[in-house]
């Protein structure tokens, strides 16, 4: 269907100026969208239906959240919703796409790769602020919208299907690259384990905190977006998500391997900023092993894009043959410099976690 169609079910009185493709997103497709005489702009998505197989399911966590802080008085915001002529958040198109609109967060950005140590603190106070925002609503209320979408155990069995199938013929290519992930593999299932006995417990999370899910106004974190897989989780998932992309130098998908390094100071600015928001509400064993969240997060990430490389690039978006490849490298290059800096991790946490 045309964009002027689609967005004649939102907004029939408004006259289309302009549409374009808008963002970095892996996901979806997102587009900007402009009418005529009005200021207010807007982003439009067609949702990915193959990784969201139910999206009704997003649009009603997200509009649990919209609605559970629809009062707050932070400057930090989430996009909103906006109903079509059916009174419906998504619009179900001719050729089966399936799309909904929001808000375009007046004069803000998005970054892939961080550019000073301030943009970190203000991010750890952004995604600090949404999980301490949720920290009354109830993580058995909201659906999930990938089932195990971060369980460590889901995601190695998804490898090892891969790597049985080699669907695309690349396990020769990447052999040592498994053996690397594969050796880490015991150690990080530990974290699964307190999981599941509730010795770390669950939460209402966002669960995809790279720094491109943050939008800045002059510098300043002004919102969490893409909400769609809010929900259960734990706070390793958010915190240690945010530093796999925020403590990297280089973008995550980044070809010269030699330039990943570990920014020890955004870690600790994202840190501060983070845990002004939430430390009082972690538990011991939670403030004890968050410092390995980031190397369980860019693990997960890590054995995604290698499972995605092996299954023939089906699932995240490519711009190159190799790119889920490269994306897998560098989470490899980032997991050995944060295993250097272990014990800087951990202080830096001390510091911040009462
Ligand atoms: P995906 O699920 O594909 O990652 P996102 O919802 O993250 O999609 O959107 C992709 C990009 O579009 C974001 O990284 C951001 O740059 C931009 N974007 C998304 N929503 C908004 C918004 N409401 N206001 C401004 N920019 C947005
Ligand atoms: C995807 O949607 P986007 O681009 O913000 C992915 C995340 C990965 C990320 C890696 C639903 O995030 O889990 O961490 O790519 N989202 C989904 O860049 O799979
Ligand atoms: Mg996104």
């Amino acid at each position: 269907m045309e964009f002027k169609e689609i967005l004649y079910n939102f907004f029939p009185d408004k006259q289309l100026k302009e549409v374009k493709s808008f963002g970095n997103g892996h996901i979806n497709s997102t587009f900007k969208v402009i009418f005529k005489n009005n200021q207010q702009e807007y982003i439009l998505q067609k949702i990915n239906t193959t990784v969201f197989n139910n999206p009704d399911d997003l649009i009603q966590n997200h509009i649990k959240v919209q609605e559970y802080i629809k009062n707050s008085t932070s400057e930090i915001e989430i996009p909103q919703l906006y109903a079509n002529s059916d009174n419906k958040f998504l619009l179900k198109d001719n050729e089966s796409n399936v799309w909904r609109l929001t808000n375009f967060i007046e004069n803000s950005y998005s970054i892939d790769v961080l550019e000073n140590e301030k943009q970190a603190f203000e991010a750890g106070a952004g995604f600090g602020w949404f999980v301490k925002s949720c920290s009354g609503l109830n993580p058995t209320d909201f659906r999930e919208a990938i089932k195990d979408f971060h369980r460590l155990s889901f995601r190695i069995s998804q490898l090892d299907k891969a790597i049985e199938s080699d669907k695309a013929k690349r396990f020769t290519t990447v052999k040592s690259l498994i053996d690397f992930y594969k050796k880490r593999e015991n150690s990080l299932m530990e974290i699964e384990k307190l999981i599941d006995n509730h010795e770390i417990p669950l939460r209402v999370v966002h669960n995809d905190t790279k720094i491109n899910n943050l939008l800045f106004r002059n510098e300043k974190a002004v919102a969490v977006i893409d909400l769609d897989t809010v929900g259960p989780g734990v706070i390793f998932y958010d915190y240690g998500d945010a530093i796999r992309t925020i403590g990297n130098t280089v973008a995550e998908d980044e070809k010269n391997i030699d330039l990943v390094d570990f920014n020890l100071k955004a870690f600790e600015s994202f840190s501060k900023g983070y845990l002004q928001q939430i430390a009082s509400s972690l538990n011991d064993k939670e403030k004890e092993l968050l410092y390995r969240a980031p190397i369980l997060m860019t693990y997960i990430m890590g054995i995604r894009f290698l499972a995605d490389y092996l299954n023939g690039d089906i699932y995240y978006k490519t711009k190159y043959p190799d790119h889920n490849l490269s994306r897998s490298l560098v989470q490899k290059r980032y997991i050995e410099l944060m295993e250097q800096n272990e014990d800087q991790m951990k202080l830096v946490i001390q510091k911040f976690k009462d």
